[in-house]
């Protein structure tokens, strides 16, 4: 390992891609904790990742501020001095918060901002990555790390005619870094996933008029947002020892407990009280109720029904009440977006929702949106359509692996890879937060941590045990693969058309992308593997075919 920051940008030990929670620790851990030469290239021109990029209004978090930071992995100190002051964080408090992390750990000095990669090329011979960016750029290293997140290509649906809308339009993933101020216009939102739920009652308060495109409605839960009291925030920071420990263990990185009975197993109007009670608690505290809804169809019906419902006392008009009553998938087989006030805003003059399931979209026209009902004339069209998840931005890394293999050939028919953190064909590759891993099916920077701290620890073994290659067996791929599906084949999760299984994107394989074993559990594979000598994984010194 070199002793400090190579400056000759051609000998990096680790290339990292992307600047959020996941490149910012990956960095602090290669370069302060190994002291390995690294370099950082993000597209951005600063830090942030999503919290750069989805500037919307209402855009905030909805696992709680207090777990949706870096833990005590990182320092205890910043946790102790930095204080949230919303349950839920909004944008800018966050990339405020991932700026003050570039800062006080110098991060900065090695992330080269403005910096689109568009190619990655692994060259047998030499044993490295070399990595060619938008701006004509040729950088290699020994290790290629992907810190691109699972949710950062947006999904621009190719609606006919997109391109000859005469207003302005604009996707919340992409929002201008200025803001719009939507005072007096007639706007169009199409989506209504988490992001649609968030902006969706902020421009109503603006615009003159808003229309809503649905295809698809969530079965969204009451986010129950406050400000952080003193009180609360000091009992958190007493407890964080306790909180982050939780966090590692549970199934989705959240550290709450899920109570030990099944839905059924409870009278009507006692599981009514314990909905109710969770319901009041706002957030993801739903979920923890009963452990078999994921599970169980009817033990979930209990819980979609009981959102149901709550959609129906909120929405004045019983036919847009319907219209917005989720009856076509279970509950949490599309991720349930947090909502604060969404369903009042439909009791707004100024809010109208159209069902695009029913009457679809035909045409963006010069003037607005055309469905086969008719043609809704407005000034601005926001799209709210999510992104080509988990996928997406890998494949627009443009990765080649051995004998050129482009990673999106070899996971045309589905990812393939070991642990969700490596493919067979593409040594020294390590993707956080890949497919197959927890990732979007967790709180985030539970799983980032994780995989980032199980990189660092896999690349000092390698170091002292003179390694050069680390790869994935075809065999250990092929059994990861198989428990990946045997997993979800447990679950009610593929029964939805969501994000989670690619069904948002045209053409894209159908599986499910996230892995769904559980956070604790997959921590503990992980870990499995590790004190094995990587287990699974081919590894060989340098000019060496034998494993070391
Ligand atoms: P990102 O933050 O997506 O960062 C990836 C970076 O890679 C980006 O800066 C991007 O510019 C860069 N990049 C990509 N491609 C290239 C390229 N070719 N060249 C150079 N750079 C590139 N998760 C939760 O757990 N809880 C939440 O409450 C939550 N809220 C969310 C709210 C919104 C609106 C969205 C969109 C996502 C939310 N998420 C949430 C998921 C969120 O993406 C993760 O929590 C986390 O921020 C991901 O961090 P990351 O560093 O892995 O990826
Ligand atoms: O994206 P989505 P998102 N015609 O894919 C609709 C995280 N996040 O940006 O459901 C018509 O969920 C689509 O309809 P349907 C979180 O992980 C978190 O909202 O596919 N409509 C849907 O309504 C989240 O899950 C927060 O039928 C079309 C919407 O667009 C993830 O990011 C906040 C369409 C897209 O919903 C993605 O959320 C925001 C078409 N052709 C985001 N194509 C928090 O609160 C798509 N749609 C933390």
């Amino acid at each position: 390992m070199s002793d400090a920051v190579s400056t000759d940008r051609s000998d990096l030990d680790a290339l990292v891609i992307g600047a959020g929670f996941s490149g910012l620790y990956m960095l602090h851990r290669l370069r302060d904790s190994l002291g390995l030469s690294a370099l950082v290239l993000e597209a951005a021109d600063d830090v942030g990742g999503t919290w750069y990029w989805n500037r919307y209004p209402g855009a905030r978090c909805d696992s709680e501020s207090y777990f949706y930071s870096f833990s005590d992995r990182l320092s205890t100190d910043l946790l102790e001095e930095w204080t949230w002051s919303e349950r839920f964080a909004t944008q800018p408090e966050i990339l405020r918060y991932l700026q003050t992390v570039a800062e006080r750990f110098d991060l900065r000095r090695d992330i080269r901002f403005g910096t689109t990669v568009t190619s990655a090329s692994w060259d047998d011979d030499a044993g490295r990555w070399t990595v060619g960016t938008a701006g004509g750029e040729r950088i290699t290293a020994r290790f290629l790390i992907t810190a691109v997140g699972c949710l950062s290509t947006t999904n621009l649906p190719d609606f006919p005619g997109r391109d000859s809308f005469q207003g302005a339009w604009y996707h919340t993933g992409l929002w201008p870094h200025e803001g719009v101020d939507f005072t007096g216009q007639r706007v169009a939102v199409i989506g209504t996933g988490a992001t649609g739920v968030q902006l969706i009652p902020e421009v109503a308060q603006e615009a003159a008029h808003v229309t809503v495109f649905q295809r698809t409605p969530n079965y969204d839960i009451a986010g129950g947002n406050h400000p952080v009291t003193e009180d609360f925030d000091r009992k958190i920071k007493d407890d964080y020892p306790r909180i982050w420990a939780r966090t590692r263990e549970t199934a989705f990185g959240f550290p709450y407990d899920v109570a030990e009975r099944t839905a059924l197993s409870v009278p009507d109007d006692e599981r009514q009280v314990i909905f109710e009670e969770a319901w009041a608690q706002g957030g993801f505290r739903l979920g923890t109720t009963f452990n078999d809804l994921l599970l169980d169809e009817d033990a979930n019906e209990t819980a979609a029904e009981f959102l149901r419902n709550k959609i129906r006392e909120r929405v004045h008009d019983p036919e847009i009440a319907e219209m917005l009553a989720p009856k076509d998938h279970p509950f949490f087989t599309k991720r349930p977006p947090l909502e604060n006030g969404y369903y009042e805003t439909y009791n707004r003059e100024n809010v109208t929702l159209v069902d695009v399931r029913r009457s679809p979209i035909e045409a963006i026209t010069p003037t607005g949106v055309r469905t086969a009902d008719g043609e809704y004339e407005v000034d601005s069209i926001v799209y709210a359509t999510g992104f080509d998840a988990m996928t997406g931005t890998l494949y627009k890394l443009g990765i080649t692996g051995r004998g050129g293999l482009s990673l999106a050939d070899k996971w045309a028919q589905g990812p393939r890879t070991y642990l969700g953190i490596a493919t067979h064909d593409f040594p020294n590759l390590f993707i956080i937060t890949g497919p197959q891993s927890p990732s979007v099916l967790s709180n985030m920077p539970v799983s980032i941590e994780q995989h980032v701290d199980w990189i660092a620890d896999c690349l000092r073994h390698l170091h002292e045990q003179g390694v050069e290659r680390i790869e994935p067996t075809v065999e250990a791929e092929d059994g990861w693969v198989a428990h990946h599906d045997e997993v979800t084949g447990m679950t009610l999760l593929p029964r939805a058309d969501s994000w989670w299984v690619g069904a948002n994107i045209p053409g894209k394989h159908r599986s499910l992308y996230p892995y769904v074993g559980g956070v604790g559990v997959y921590r503990g594979i992980c870990d499995d593997v590790a004190a094995k000598g990587y287990e699974g994984f081919a590894l060989s010194r340098a000019e060496a075919t034998a494993p070391a």
